[in-house]
């Protein structure tokens, strides 16, 4: 595949996480709609209700849409907002994890159940206990243990948070303190649960310093990847408000991570959110952008394009507006 595509034109999809399940690609996007709610820094715009699932046989393949496969209506604890997910595999079930603000608009992170990796999914009746703000990405380790990376900031509401405990005011640290970190978890044998405290995925500079809140072009915002390449741990993340796709190298999957580079420079629409998957021994970037909904920031559209690495292990930067 040597050119960038456009993946599912029928319908408004965003936040792509792409896993090979029994030899399949299957796509877990987020399902965009227009709801009419005005743009605002909470991302109450972002109203979403349900997902689709979708699979390819191969990278260039036709894409199949298998339908609707959880709705808000059927989650038991659910306010609004559907916001990214994640899928991961253990044992003959499916587990779809996703951010969701409660009655009380308070964002948490779910879990759904299916016996298919085509859905459908059936929520548990409480969101995950201990979780907070959105994103979550789920890594499977060679080990077979699996953690959770989460966490976003402004609508997200990450800065509500300070050692996993909801604050009074929700505030970001002033510019030269350390930025908010991403958070990591490992996941409980059973998947429903996190098995401790989730801890502080902290990203460094080339000095050896943790990344500072005032430097917005390094700083991570949200949308969380993990995945291991060469025996490290490469842990990529949307920058938010200045929409560029970073990335940061460590040998453990707690990190730290050191800053290496960008990824993707900024897309048409406000938000960058991304998965990188090796398919056949090719990388891919899976993202997505505005640019069909003619740069509606809240209807984006999923797209795909071949990742490339550097002998060192570096990636190859991808310009946002041309791929
Ligand atoms: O889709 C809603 C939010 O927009 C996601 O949770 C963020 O990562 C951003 O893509």
């Amino acid at each position: 595949m040597k050119q960038p595509r456009y993946l599912v034109p029928n319908l408004y999809t965003a936040d792509p996480a792409v896993h090979i399940f029994d030899g399949k690609i299957f796509i877990y996007p987020s399902h965009d709609v227009e709801s009419g709610i005005p743009e605002n820094d909470n991302g109450d715009h972002f109203d979403m209700r349900d997902y689709h699932v979708f699979s390819m046989e191969s990278i260039d393949g036709e894409v199949t849409d298998h339908g609707e496969v959880l709705h808000v209506k059927d989650i038991p604890w659910a306010g609004r907002q559907l916001w990214d997910s994640d899928t991961a595999y253990k044992d003959g079930k499916y587990y779809i994890y996703f951010s969701l603000k409660d009655k009380n608009d308070v964002f948490h992170i779910g879990v759904a159940i299916s016996k298919s990796p085509e859905g459908p999914f059936v929520a548990e009746d409480n969101p995950i206990k201990g979780s907070y703000s959105i994103d979550p990405c789920v890594f499977r380790d060679e080990d077979g243990i699996h953690y959770m990376y989460f966490g976003g900031l402004w609508g997200g509401q990450l800065q509500r948070y300070r050692k996993n405990k909801a604050i009074e005011c929700g505030h970001e640290p002033a510019d030269n303190e350390p930025a908010l970190c991403p958070k990591v978890v490992k996941i409980s044998e059973n998947m429903l649960e996190f098995a401790d405290e989730p801890q502080d995925l902290v990203i460094l500079d080339e000095k050896g310093e943790p990344i500072k809140a005032g430097d917005h072009d390094r700083r991570f915002f949200e949308a969380s990847w993990v995945h291991k390449y060469m025996g490290k741990y490469y842990y990529s993340y949307s920058t938010g408000n200045t929409h560029f796709l970073c990335y940061a190298i460590s040998d453990s999957p707690y990190g730290p991570f050191t800053y290496q580079g960008v990824i993707l420079t900024p897309v048409v629409g406000w938000t960058t959110h991304h998965c990188i998957t090796e398919i056949e021994g090719k990388w891919y970037l899976f993202h997505h952008d505005s640019r069909p909904s003619g740069g509606k920031t809240w209807l984006r559209s999923l797209k795909v394009v071949e990742l490339e690495y550097n002998t060192d292990g570096t990636i190859k930067t991808i310009e946002g507006l041309i791929n």
